[in-house]
């Protein structure tokens, strides 16, 4: 067997935490091993499809995250979670909560570049007023003050960005 650990990426939105995870777990499947991403797509929807993106609601959505998370690790699995998590306060409960298998990878990319990408549109909608509480231009991001990783996204390929993570990994001796 392998070691199951969690992955918690951390960053703002368009840091490419969700893209880092699924580029990281295509890796880490062809290599055998029994993984699983959680991000805004399958979680947004179902299990916290009640909440939004007040201050209570995204401490909710990590608590719950979290604890989901937790069972998976327990499962066996090597878990990627890639949301945002702008607090460093429900960061810090996510990892007493999984223990030693808790690793912080921060996607560190600048928030003008964030907003260059806009790939959703969502940085326009939000200094345009039309979308309140956004990360970075109306709501808080919390940066890690000691992550497990620092991954800069800005100016540098997937493949580069996961090499480096996967090389983090073999240090870790996950493989
Ligand atoms: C931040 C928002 C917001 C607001 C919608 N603030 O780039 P995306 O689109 O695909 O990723 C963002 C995602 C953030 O959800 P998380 O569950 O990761 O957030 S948190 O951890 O803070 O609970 C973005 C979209 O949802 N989105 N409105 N106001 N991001």
């Amino acid at each position: 067997g392998h070691k199951s650990v969690l992955l918690w990426f951390t960053g703002l939105s368009g840091a490419g935490k969700s893209t880092l995870a699924h580029a990281l777990e295509e890796s880490l499947y062809q290599m055998g091993y029994h993984t699983f991403v959680l991000d805004g797509d399958n979680v947004r929807h179902g299990l916290c499809g009640d909440l939004g993106f007040s201050n209570e609601a995204r401490v909710e959505n990590i608590r719950r995250i979290s604890e989901v998370a937790k069972l998976f690790v327990e499962a066996g699995v090597i878990v990627l979670t890639a949301f945002i998590s702008p607090f460093r306060a429900d960061r810090a409960k996510a990892r007493n909560l999984v223990g030693a298998d808790f690793f912080e990878i921060y996607c560190r990319c600048p928030l003008d570049v964030c907003e260059e990408r806009d790939v959703k549109g969502l940085y326009r909608r939000a200094r345009a007023g039309e979308i309140k509480e956004f990360t970075g231009i109306s709501s808080p991001y919390e940066e890690p003050e000691q992550p497990e990783l620092v991954v800069e996204t800005s100016g540098r390929s997937i493949e580069d960005c996961v090499e480096q993570i996967l090389n983090y990994l073999i240090q870790l001796g996950i493989y």
